[in-house]
């Protein structure tokens, strides 16, 4: 691996407040001589200088006066065999925000630059350390709020992903490249290209493609969380429930039809899975003009949820509105939650079970029924046996590239289908592979890589 350091940035790598410890990040050719510069060993035959890599030692920050700033832990880590791959130095001192910042100012006072978001992580990838989609994972690691969020970001980081591109681009490689030299050379004495036989591989391919993609979109709940929608008519206990699942008095629960108006939402992990639930506004018809907009923005979110937990009042006889309900819910991603089963029950519950397919018993109230419901979500996501390291959680570029490389080999079949020339087949396959490797960033214009790591934070 041929490594090229640059010239030397830094950063404070820990969020900024106070804390136990901070972090400052040295990378680049004279990451460690511009630590040495402000950082003394309290043993002076240790200095930076003549640390070998993966080891730390303890000393002072001071100032070029000699001034104390603080006492710090650096680590020195040597190229090739560091996280950018260059010369890197961290430095660890007390977590105060005031001692974190002097100790940055220092560093780029002895010669360092401030790096800008994402940099380490970018040198990560020019040097080779990682490819684009594993970088990605990083930051999908960092944003992860729940278990299977987390491990589906590892397992991207370790590069699941990109071993999968890897595979897909390798065979479309050596099909475009058999079809470029029979075109090209035909008196040569190659074997001839079977289109019937390219034709069957072809289809395989694409039907691995379209099976990853299809795990990518149960990847997308698991990475960002399933958008769910509490929604019923007036007083069948949604804010109950909500606050049920939040574990906190979220939503203002009254016996009053018509108290929530607005839209609130919190995050909750299920199973370890992130659910970004919403309380809505009771549906019905009505002339208060703020409980009108609070009933179209439910149903907006009706339209708009990955799944839908459609609450009925248990207590109650199924009225028009709930009939209504059940028709808006056709079709869609939902559970029909009976509310209120503490009190006798009144509501035919076939009748919803018929309509949704799904139907939990609950009390908000007292909590009976919560662990079902739950069991109930998980299944209906299709994620109670999902397996988070399998589920390629990919972000959207990495879906996109997916998606075009899919479409092109569903053109290069068709092109055989019909009997187009080779030539045509091979443009396909070309286009294809090249969203394979923008995939992996091993073609990828530099605009797309700084879009890349202008998500990330600055330190990582
Ligand atoms: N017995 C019983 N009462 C409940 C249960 N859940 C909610 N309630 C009561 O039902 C009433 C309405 O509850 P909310 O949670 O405010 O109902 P909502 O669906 O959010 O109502 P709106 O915001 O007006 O649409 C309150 O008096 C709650 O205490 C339950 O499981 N059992
Ligand atoms: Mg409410």
């Amino acid at each position: 691996m041929s490594i090229l350091q640059q010239n030397t940035i830094a950063a404070i790598s820990t969020p900024s407040g106070v804390g136990a410890v901070g972090m400052i990040r040295l990378t680049g050719k004279d990451a460690i001589s511009v630590a040495g510069r402000i950082f003394t060993p309290l043993d002076q035959e240790r200095s930076l200088a003549h640390l070998g890599g993966y080891s730390g030692v303890l000393g002072k920050i001071c100032r070029f006066d000699g001034t104390p700033v603080d006492e710090a832990v650096a680590f020195v880590y040597r190229s090739p065999k560091s996280y950018t791959g260059e010369d890197v130095v961290e430095l660890c001192c007390h977590g105060g925000t005031w001692a974190v910042r002097q100790v940055l100012r220092l560093c780029l006072e002895a010669g360092a630059s401030p790096a800008g978001p994402g940099e380490f992580t970018r040198r990560a990838f020019l040097n080779g350390k990682m490819d684009l989609a594993q970088a990605e994972g990083v930051m999908d690691l960092i944003g992860a709020k729940g278990e299977a969020a987390l491990r589906a970001a590892l397992s991207i980081r370790e590069g699941s992903l990109s071993r999968q591109a890897e595979a897909f681009s390798q065979a479309l490689l050596e099909h475009s490249s058999h079809i470029a030299a029979w075109s090209d050379y035909p008196e040569e004495d190659l074997i001839p290209v079977d289109s019937e036989l390219l034709q069957q591989e072809l289809e395989e391919l694409l039907f691995q493609l379209d099976s990853l993609l299809a795990k990518g979109e149960q990847g997308r709940l698991i990475r960002e969380g399933a958008s769910t929608a509490i929604i019923g008519k007036p007083n069948v206990g949604k804010s109950t429930l909500m606050n049920l699942l939040v574990g906190a008095e979220r939503s203002i629960v009254t016996q009053i039809p018509g108290t929530t108006r607005d839209v609130v939402e919190e995050t909750v992990t299920v199973g370890g899975i992130l659910l970004n639930l919403m309380d809505t506004a009771g549906i019905r018809d009505t002339q208060d003009m703020v409980e009108q907009i609070g009933v179209e923005r439910s149903l907006s979110r009706l339209e708009s949820a990955d799944l839908i937990l459609a609450v009925f009042d248990g207590s109650d006889v199924l009225s028009e509105q709930d009939g209504k309900l059940l028709e808006l819910l056709r079709g869609k991603h939902s559970i029909g939650v009976i509310n209120k089963n503490d009190l006798p029950s009144r509501i035919d519950r076939e009748k919803i079970q018929q309509s949704l397919g799904r139907v939990v018993e609950i009390s908000a109230y007292t909590g009976k029924g919560r662990q079902e419901l739950e069991q109930a979500i998980l299944q209906v996501l299709e994620l109670h046996q999902v397996d988070a390291t399998e589920t390629m959680a990919m972000g959207e570029r990495q879906m996109d590239c997916l998606r075009k490389a899919a479409d092109f080999l569903r053109e290069a079949v068709e092109a055989l289908e019909q009997g187009i020339t080779l030539d045509a087949v091979g443009v396909c396959l070309d286009g294809a592979l090249d969203r394979l490797l923008a995939l992996t960033g091993q073609r990828v214009t530099d605009a797309v890589v700084d879009q890349v790591f202008s998500r990330f934070c600055v330190g990582k």
